[in-house]
Parts: C-alpha cells; structure tokens; sequence
C-alpha cells in the first residue's frame, strides 16, 4: 500500500542517514587519541629467580623474555606482601594491605575484604569509558558470611568493578574447585547443589587424611580435606560434581577465556586483569607440558604459564591490538617450593634458584618474599630498557589513572607512570613491605627488619622468615643477598630507617 511505501522509504531514509552519521563519527574518532587497553599478568608464586630474562638457567621462558627484552624490566619491582591475598588487594585498590586487618590468606568461604564502596584500579577506568574484566585467581573474599554457592554468590568482582568476572574463588589447593562466572558457579547442576566448609567434613565424603588410597597427589602439610580430582585440598565440599575444575585443563580454559575476552572487547578500551594460577600448589601441568622442565610439575607449570603468555600475546596481536595495549607483567608474591605436597618440587629442583640472588621466599620479610619479575610492555611506546627504579604494585591504581588522564588516587598509590613507560628512573624513595603479620622497610638501596619473634625458619616450606631477636638492617645494593646485617655498624642509617618506618607505620 502507499502507506506501507511510505514507511519504507522512511525506514530506507533512517537506515541511510544512521550509516552517515557512523561514517562520520569514525573519522572524528580516528582523529582523537584512543584510550589503551591495559591488562596485568599477575602470577602466583613466581619467583624473582623463575625466569630466564631474570637470570634463570635452568629453564627457559621465551615468551615472558621477550616481554622483559621488549619492554622495561624492573630489577627492583615489588609486591607488597609476601601472600597471595594482601599482594591482590594492594594492586586492586592502590592502598597498604596491611591498613586491612582481614587481608590475610583467605580460607574460600571468607567474605570479600574490598568494601564495595572503595576505590579500585577497574572502578576508576569504567569511570573513563573503559569496560574492565578479570580472569582467574581471585583470592579476595566472595559475600558476606554463609555464602549460597547455589545462588548469585556476591558481592565479588562484579561488585568493586569488574564488569566481567570468571574467577576460582580463592587458590588452587582451596574449595570450592569450581569456576564462578559474574557471580554464578560455572556449569552447576541445580540438582547437585554444592556445600562449603571450612570447619568439619560432610558425612561420609573422603578425606586426604583418611582415605590415601584415593589421592594421587600426597599432601605434605595442611592439604589433607577434601579430595578432588585426586588431589586432597584445604577445606571440605560436598556436590556440584559437574561443575568441578580439570586441574591439568585450568590454564587452557582461563586462556581461552581470556582471548575471547580481548576479542569480545577489541573494539572499546578494556581493562583485563589476567590473574594465572600458576605456579602455585597444586601443580598440575597440562599433559603436554608434563616433564618438559625436568625439574617436575613446578617447572612445568612455569614453561606452561610461558606458553599461555605467548599465546595470549599473539591474540592481541592478530587483533591489531599490540600497540594500542599496555601490559604489566608480575607476581603476587615469591617462590616456594614444597608449600605442601609432594610433587618432586624440592627433588628436582636441582641448580635451580627460584628466589634467584635473593635471600627467603614466599612467607618471607626478606627480599625474596617480596621483589618479583616486574615488567611493562608497550608495542611502540615503550622502548626496551632496565629500570633498577624502585616500583610496587600499589602505584599502579594510581599511575593507571594518570595514564587514562583520570585524577583519582589511590590512598598509598603514587603517580610512577614515567618510571612504568621507561621515561624515568626515579622511582619510589621508600616502601613498606610486609609478609603474615610482620611488617618491613625499604628506602633507597636499604632494607630494615624490625626484630620479631617467632622462629626464624618455617620449617615446613623450608624457607627464612626473616625474624630475629635484633634489628636487621641491609645494603641491598652491595648485598643483594641480605648476608651481612649492618645495624650494629651503622646505627644513624638504622635510626633513620626505624624514623622513616614508624612515621608510616606508627610506633
Ligand atoms: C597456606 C597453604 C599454602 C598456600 C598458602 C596460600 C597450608 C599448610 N599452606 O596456608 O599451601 O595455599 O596458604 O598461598 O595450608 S597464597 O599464594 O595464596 O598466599
Ligand atoms: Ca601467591
């Protein structure tokens, strides 16, 4: 009809213009800078020695070298916990962890220790336009106290400013061992409900500690609930059988995640925080990585997430997205090796160094603990550099925001984004480092421990804690080491380093 003419022709006229108006508006936004995309790469329980770029020779890391080769690699990049829970929640908010008496190794049932109305490094880039994702470990707490795992469980990612979340709760050898995605449990079958629990077993469910037969991994210490997979985990869980992990597919599945986030968002600035749960316990190569290091599944598992970060890259690169993206690369925390299972970690370890020159490891006050492989990486801005600069991860909320021409700040996160794109070396002047309770201080090329009791070794991980009966005070720049304590030799510099402590800290 003429009526039906006239609609269309209409409709043909809105169609028309609507593809003017796009054609236009492509122009003007060529024009304009674009926002970058920025991602992090946080590793678990990489060491400062794990990397071929950082001086390891026992294995090779080709994919996270040529990120260190490209890029600035930071010789004194920091976490600012010697754990997992405390490093995660200093890089998300850009404030001290230890300001949070709940930032500790979280059991998986613990409630989110972000407030939901804090300030996060992915809240401040939605602000900007910026749409903002994590895939992997998470570790920060999820709800608030008896958490439902059958029901929207939150708040979590979703709720302090991740549009997309798919996360494992809290760490590998936790329950519950499923996949959450934006809040629901990955693959859940409603007539399989899942429980949680941290304090008994459900009856008649086996355990590590009763039931060796069924385990295919020997627990070591802790690590003796429930069995999942053959591998006896912390905390019990009954159900949800269809929606368990497969341990040795983990790195392949956030992969995959991972990339088809990057493509799903390759046309709007993106923020991913790609949390790899590798190489922390349990470690479970996928089957083709398996034997590959010769030192067992710890090595494997470094080779593996090598892998990952290769393939990772070369998804941003077929989208034409390398340089327009940011990349910051570190880990949480650093290296141990038996942290509680019997994998040939400590076997086969052989000439290799996970700490490398450094003194402790994961758990630890000593430098170990602390200073990781710390990179950034920008196809085109940044140009290849070593930077001894002083950087934490806490300045990244910060230096992000002035990146993205954002104001925000972050309480104890400061604007290094000259010293992260290589522009600059002068980093931070001091930092508070911290592992379990303990708390210590870097100035300069200086380190301070403040005495604490406790045993010097935990024997367990076998690793120093960094505890003493006196203060400890180290040239890190002569002794990368920590061997000769200088306190008694040098009590101005003592004195100024306990001022410069206790003046953040408090007495
Ligand atoms: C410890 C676990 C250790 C590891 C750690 C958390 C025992 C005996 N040890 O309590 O295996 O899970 O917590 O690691 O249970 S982190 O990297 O997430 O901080
Ligand atoms: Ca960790």
């Amino acid at each position: 009809s003429l009526r039906n003419y006239f609609l269309n022709g209409a409709i043909l006229l809105l169609v028309l213009s609507g593809c003017k108006s796009k054609e236009e508006k492509t122009v003007v936004k060529d024009d304009s800078p674009k926002q970058p995309n920025i991602v992090f790469i946080y590793m678990d329980d990489l060491g400062y020695g794990d990397l071929s770029a950082y001086g390891a020779t026992e294995l090779s890391t080709p994919n996270i070298d040529a990120l260190a080769e490209g890029g600035v690699q930071f010789t004194n990049g920091y976490a600012t916990s010697a754990t997992c829970t405390p490093s995660r929640y200093a890089i998300l908010t850009g404030r001290y962890p230890w300001r949070n008496k709940d930032a500790k190794i979280l059991p998986g049932t613990a409630p989110l220790i972000i407030s939901t109305d804090q300030l996060t490094v992915p809240k401040m880039l939605k602000e900007k336009g910026y749409t903002t994702g994590i895939v992997g470990k998470w570790h920060l707490g999820l709800g608030s106290g008896n958490v439902n795992w059958n029901e929207r469980v939150s708040p979590g990612p979703n709720e302090v400013g991740f549009d997309y979340s798919y996360i494992l709760a809290a760490t590998q050898d936790r329950v519950p061992t499923v996949y959450i995605k934006d809040g629901h449990v990955d693959g859940l079958d409603p007539n399989d409900p899942i429980e949680v629990s941290y304090k008994e077993n459900f009856e008649g469910e086996p355990t590590g500690l009763e039931n060796p037969e069924l385990t295919t991994m020997k627990w070591h210490h802790g690590h003796n609930n429930s069995i999942v997979n053959g591998i006896p985990r912390i905390g019990y869980m009954k159900g949800g059988e269809a929606a368990k992990w497969s341990d040795v597919d983990m790195a392949d599945h956030f992969l995959a995640k991972a990339q088809a986030y990057v493509k799903d968002h390759k046309d709007e600035p993106f923020f991913l925080y790609y949390a790899l749960q590798q190489p922390h316990v349990p470690r479970t190569p996928h089957p083709r990585f398996a034997g590959k290091s010769g030192m067992g599944p710890r090595g494997d598992v470094i080779l593996e997430a090598d892998w990952v970060v290769g393939e990772f890259m070369k998804t941003l690169e077929e989208q034409g997205l390398l340089e327009n993206t940011l990349i910051v690369f570190s880990s949480d925390n650093g290296p141990v090796v038996n942290d509680g299972y019997y994998d040939d970690a400590v076997e086969k370890l052989g000439n290799h160094k996970p700490s490398g020159p450094l003194r402790g490891g994961k758990y630890s006050l000593f430098d170990a603990g602390t200073r990781v492989p710390f990179i950034t990486y920008w196809k085109g801005k940044i140009a290849p550099a070593k930077s001894e600069a002083l950087v934490c991860q806490v300045d990244l909320l910060t230096s992000m925001a002035a990146l993205v021409g954002s104001d925000k700040k972050g309480e104890d996160s400061e604007n290094f984004l000259d010293v992260l794109m290589g522009k600059s070396d002068q980093g931070r002047t001091e930092l508070v480092l911290e592992a379990g309770s303990r708390t210590a201080f870097r100035k300069g090329d200086w380190a301070m421990i403040p005495p604490y009791k406790g045993a010097a070794i935990n024997k367990q991980v076998n690793i120093e804690l960094g505890n003493d009966s006196e203060y400890q005070l180290y040239n890190l720049k002569d002794d990368i080491g920590q061997t000769k304590n200088l306190a008694k030799e040098n009590p101005e510099k003592l004195q100024e380093m306990i001022q410069g402590f206790e003046a953040i800290r408090g007495k």
